[in-house]
């Protein structure tokens, strides 16, 4: 189901500004502002066909800004259309700018959301027209040559998704653009496919490949390349594990199946079959996307997923090793159920996890590469060193957050906006940046500084004729491995497992590692959820007058961390609360959650306190 080449779709014969009018003027906006959220647009499906077209407007409008007009070749951005791990009635959008990272660019963001809601059929209210209404208006209508843009994109699996994008496709056409037109793809794949098709921003210790052929083949190689470090380190049993991957009812199956399917054209006499076996639940025509399933489901609800194929035998399933993903496929966490016991391996665990395993990496490096220059007489310090950080959302678990700074030191630990534009932006002041938040969104993003590091190391063995150090061997295919556009539930799936393999671990033993704090998440409906400001880690609630305040009394009061924030993508305002107990950390988010309803305009009843929810 996901494309394996992407469909090249010419401009219009002519290009027709004419065309772009009549589509602005027959989907005008349907609400009285659109905001930009979290991750972009996402709102009812019902009234994104306004934001679709003028999207893709904007982006038309904004590539020729891009470029930068010295030979060079021109650089893509994309478009997917998605909204995550909502239910199937929303629909939402994201933009890919050309490292093939989220659009962080607060300006860009706002540009967009002024065109989105400008009155852009017609001039506004004023008497004057919007510039890019203008601009518009300033198109020639002569076919273009070459495209005046070239934009990717691609869409989730929601019945709707195929004709909101094809909104945007027709709008960009008419515009003189040519679209890379991707069909059914998980955003990490979109992406992706931006990244590599910009080959100037890629490192080139990653092999180029814009397309899902070679995404997978490159997941593929990389992926058992790290698997064989663990062989040949002789730690681990022949068996072969079963991976349950709940898939949300979305696009993570076809994706897992895409990659299972590349896998097996991979493994050669030479390449060992990999020890770990994919069984994929939940795919898109097995039930309602995200509704009692998906990465979404079961961090909020600290329960496994619903398994639709067959519900009555849903015990058979042996979930002992589980992960799950969200409906774009591009965040996953892992859990584990038995009859006595369920527990939960979040993006914090994810980021532990890792780490170590990075810490460990880099100074086993660092020694063999020491050594080897003792050996040859030769100590050049010009290597230098490399940092290794994590970055973490006010919604980290207070355990991790500790954990982490014992190990890294604490000016290795960030906490950052929630959203991936603010963590991933964030990871990049290290080296080596590992970024997840609790929920499951993250990867680990490599700085110049790293790519140096490794080739300097790999000269050293090549120069001496001496074996690369599992070390280097590993560290050197994680880029590949590892998504550096946005995190990818499939890499992401990939590399826990090859390090839970390379040591020997199951998720009980990785689950050890520290034990979480009691804490609750829960969410309030508001009159208007944008009275509330925070400050720039969402840890300080900076408006409405006096929530801060109360909020501080009673951490006080129950000896733990709560604050609260409007969400990005759903109508309400988001409450977080911690403590040393499970009765403290309930009271102290019943007392948040009386706050934000009494000061923040609430709807209803207001929340009971003290709790009751023993
Ligand atoms: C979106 C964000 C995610 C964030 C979540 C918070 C991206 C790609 N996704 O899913 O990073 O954690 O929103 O949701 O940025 P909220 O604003 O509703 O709490
Ligand atoms: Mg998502």
């Amino acid at each position: 189901m996901i494309s394996l080449h992407p469909q090249v779709l010419s401009p219009n014969d002519d290009t027709s500004p004419s065309e772009v009018l009549r589509l602005l003027e027959k989907y005008p906006p349907r609400l009285p502002r659109y905001a930009y959220g979290t991750a972009g647009f996402r709102y009812d499906a019902t009234v994104m066909d306004a934001v679709l077209v003028r999207v893709a407007v904007f982006c038309a409008w904004w590539y020729p800004q891009l470029q930068a007009g010295n030979g060079t070749a021109p650089e893509t951005i994309g478009i997917m259309v998605t909204a995550s791990h909502n239910d199937e009635s929303y629909n939402g959008v994201k933009l890919v700018a050309p490292n093939g990272e989220i659009l962080a660019d607060p300006i860009v963001q706002g540009q967009l959301t002024d065109w989105v809601n400008s009155d852009s059929t017609e001039s506004n209210q004023a008497g004057s027209k919007h510039p890019i209404r203008v601009w518009i208006e300033q198109q020639s209508t002569n076919t273009k040559s070459p495209p005046t843009c070239i934009i990717h994109i691609g869409h989730d699996t929601r019945s709707h998704s195929p004709s909101l994008t094809e909104l945007a496709v027709k709008t960009i056409r008419a515009l003189g653009g040519q679209v890379i037109h991707h069909g059914v793809a998980t955003t990490p794949l979109l992406h992706h496919a931006v990244f590599h098709q910009n080959p100037q921003r890629v490192p080139s210790m990653i092999p180029i490949r814009p397309d899902a052929v070679g995404y997978y083949q490159l997941l593929s190689w990389s992926y058992l390349a790290l698997l064989q470090t663990a062989a040949a380190q002789d730690s681990n049993s022949n068996t072969t594990k079963r991976l349950v991957v709940d898939c949300a009812c979305g696009v993570g199956y076809p994706s897992v199946k895409l990659f299972q399917s590349t896998l097996q054209g991979v493994i050669s006499p030479t390449c060992p079959a990999a020890p770990t076996e994919f069984y994929c639940i939940n795919g898109p025509t097995h039930g309602p996307l995200n509704e009692n399933c998906g990465s979404e489901h079961v961090q909020k609800s600290m329960a496994a997923p619903q398994w639709y194929r067959d519900e009555s035998n849903s015990d058979a399933l042996p979930w002992e090793y589980c992960a799950a993903v969200d409906g774009d496929a591009d965040r996953i966490v892992f859990f584990h159920k038995n009859s006595h016991e369920f527990f939960l391996l979040d993006g914090d665990k994810i980021t532990v996890l890792i780490c170590e395993f990075l810490q460990a990496q880099v100074a086993a490096l660092k020694q063999a590469c020491q050594e080897q220059q003792q050996q040859g007489g030769n100590i050049n310090n010009s290597m230098g060193q490399l940092t290794l950080g994590a970055v973490q959302t006010a919604y980290a678990n207070g355990a991790s957050t500790k954990y982490l700074k014992n190990i890294l030191g604490s000016d290795n630990v960030l906490i950052a906006k929630t959203g991936v534009q603010h963590v991933h932006h964030a990871a990049k002041s290290f080296d080596i940046g590992v970024y997840f938040e609790a929920n499951g969104h993250g990867t680990v993003v490599f700085g110049p500084q790293f790519y140096s590091y490794i080739a300097q190391a790999e000269a050293l063995f090549m120069a001496a004729e001496s074996p690369r150090p599992l070390s280097l061997q590993r560290l050197r295919v994680l880029p590949a491995l590892i998504n550096q556009a946005v995190g990818d539930a499939v890499s992401d799936l990939l590399l826990v497992d090859a390090i839970l393999h390379i040591k020997g671990w199951d998720l009980k033993a990785w689950n050890q590692l520290y034990s979480d704090m009691p804490s609750r998440m829960s969410k309030l409906k508001v009159t208007d959820r944008n009275v509330v400001k925070t400050n720039e880690n969402d840890t300080i609630c900076l408006a409405p007058e006096n929530v801060q305040e109360e909020l501080n009394a009673a951490m006080k009061e129950w000896n733990g961390r709560c604050f609260v924030r409007a969400s990005g993508t759903e109508d309400v305002v988001r409450v977080y609360a911690e403590a040393e107990t499970r009765d403290a950390a309930d009271q102290l988010s019943a007392k948040a959650e009386y706050i934000v309803h009494t000061l923040c305009g609430g709807v209803g009843d207001p929340p009971k306190f003290p709790a009751s929810r023993m």
